[in-house]
């Protein structure tokens, strides 16, 4: 396809500022050596932490994406403790992580914020990767695809379909999520295309095939290339090998 494969690194609550530096330097490094093509990176560091690496990045011109793990959707306000679209955008964030099943889960996020999320990231001109997932209990109750196209339309609902075949859509299976089990290929492959399938039914045509659909889940450089290898599978959400450079480098080379 002409989807440029995206590879991001989600660094979660990891890394001080000062241990960031020291990763996004050797990710440099190790990204340098291997053949990176058309594969686009990003990272995504602890709020702490956007402010050293985007300017490691800009002086080093490191080829990487700077990215968030989460943003308010107001543009300011009485919001203590929150970050706003605005305040990231400043920083050259390009790439916005929306809806992780960590905050679904255990941080009160509801789909209707996941909304609200991504479209102030839209509006504030960077992109969001929209996380969805199923649990293990419905993903055994055969309600994987009916859950995940639910929280897709619910994320992107009142979003233009130009709009809508530019952003990223994640899908990370909630049982495969730092526990070592990753998704089948096939089992990827097929969530990623009934994913695709249903953005081009409220979307149409042009959407769908814009659309860039990463899976994420224990995603490592043992498993990247035949995740990474299937038709709608447009790049990989990284957590835990992503804190490696040299893991986090050799799936990048595998996209
Ligand atoms: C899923 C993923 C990154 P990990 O949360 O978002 O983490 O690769 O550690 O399963």
């Amino acid at each position: 396809s002409d989807r440029r494969p995206l590879v991001s690194g989600n660094w979660k609550m990891h890394l001080t500022h000062l241990e960031a530096i020291q990763v996004v330097q050797k990710l440099s490094y190790a990204l340098d050596r291997g053949p990176q093509g058309e594969v686009e990176v990003s990272v995504h560091p602890a709020f702490t932490a956007l402010r050293s690496v985007q300017t490691v990045l800009d002086a080093d011109e490191i080829p990487v994406a700077l990215g968030a793990q989460d943003v308010h959707w107001e543009d300011k306000g009485a919001w203590t403790g929150e970050v706003s679209p605005t305040m990231l955008a400043k920083l050259n964030v390009r790439y916005v992580i929306v809806g992780h099943s960590e905050r679904r889960q255990h941080l009160g996020e509801t789909d209707e914020w996941v909304n609200r999320k991504l479209r102030a990231t839209l509006r504030a001109g960077m992109t969001p990767i929209c996380c969805v997932g199923e649990t293990a209990a419905q993903r055994d109750a055969g309600e994987t695809r009916d859950h995940v196209v639910g929280q897709l339309h619910a994320a992107l609902e009142g979003v233009d379909a130009a709009a809508v075949a530019g952003v990223v859509v994640a899908y990370e299976p909630v049982w495969a999520i730092g526990t070592g089990r990753t998704a089948t290929p096939e089992d990827a492959q097929a969530v990623c295309a009934a994913l695709r399938a249903a953005v081009g039914e409220r979307w149409g045509a042009d959407a769908a095939a814009g659309v860039r659909i990463q899976y994420g889940g224990s995603v490592n450089e043992a498993n990247a290339a035949d995740l990474l290898g299937q038709a709608d599978v447009d790049g990989a959400l990284v957590g835990g090998a992503s804190l490696d450079p040299v893991a986090f480098a050799a799936v990048v080379a595998a996209a």
